[in-house]
């Protein structure tokens, strides 16, 4: 258990880890009854997707429907709007971004049994163009389940956070990938400079469910459009700061968050 008191030196150590190898790992932020909760409701929140008309297969991202892709996390439920501001990856963020820091995204893929992997990519090159000469991005990756190899662990090119354009990806970088592990309950941070790609699930009947919340400096174009993507009621729960994080007030890009301190 992770206590408020940690956080100050916690983050400062995952920032150094992320500034070091691209990638840290924090254990332990779910306990096992947290995690179960949270999965039982990811998969309530994909058949609320289907059943609102919005799929929970993207044949452009996937290469099959193996991976369940779960996109409008914080509007299906108000527990991912809580996760997404959770205390832990608050610091985190804050840490490596600053206070100013927005929500870009927040989404599940669920690799299960025969899915295979995405085309690789970083989360940075998606959102701003080349040259990326500093961490503008970063990802908070929820473990919901034991992740391995051969569940399809997110696999990392080692040192690719340093890479400053597309001509710096060597050409086959799946072979040199490394595959990020960790147990449930975990979040793995990883820069959003770090090249990656979702890998096979080979084994017979084991989920690997993750979370991906994605933040960005606030000068970066979001993913997802909270503005329209969130009810009223969803919108109204917001606090002033995550109201500002996923722009729901009227200006969205003129200097520091007035709710910042
Ligand atoms: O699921 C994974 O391991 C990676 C997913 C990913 O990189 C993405 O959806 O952009």
């Amino acid at each position: 258990m992770i206590e408020l008191s940690d956080l100050p030196v916690l983050a400062a150590t995952v920032a150094d880890d992320v500034e070091r190898d691209g990638v840290a790992l924090v254990a332990g932020v779910l306990d096992p009854a947290e995690v179960a909760h949270v999965l039982e409701r990811l998969w309530a929140a994909s058949a609320e997707s289907e059943r609102r008309g919005v799929p929970t297969h993207a044949a452009g991202l996937d290469p099959n429907a193996s991976n369940v892709r779960v996109f409008d996390l914080i509007e299906l439920d108000e527990l991912f709007a809580e996760l997404v501001a959770h205390p832990v990856s608050d610091a985190i963020v804050e840490q490596v971004l600053g206070a100013d820091y927005i929500v870009s995204n927040f989404t599940a893929n669920i690799a299960r049994p025969g899915s295979g992997s995405m085309m690789v990519h970083s989360d940075q090159g998606i959102v701003m163009p080349e040259p990326w000469l500093e961490t503008q991005t970063i990802n908070i990756i929820w473990c919901l389940t034991d992740v391995r190899a051969d569940n399809g662990a997110t696999l990392h090119l080692p040192g690719s956070h340093r890479f400053r354009t597309r001509a710096d990806v060597p050409e086959d970088p799946i072979s040199q990938m490394v595959p990020l592990r960790a147990a449930a309950g975990s979040i793995i941070v990883m820069d959003g400079r770090v090249w990656h790609t979702s890998g096979s699930n080979v084994t017979e009947d084991e989920d690997r469910a993750l979370l991906f919340g994605y933040y960005t400096k606030p000068f970066v174009r979001p993913q997802w459009n909270f503005t329209a993507a969130l009810s009223p009621e969803r919108a109204a729960e917001q606090s002033p700061t995550m109201r500002y994080r996923l722009g729901l007030d009227i200006t969205l890009n003129v200097g520091r968050a007035p709710t910042l301190s």
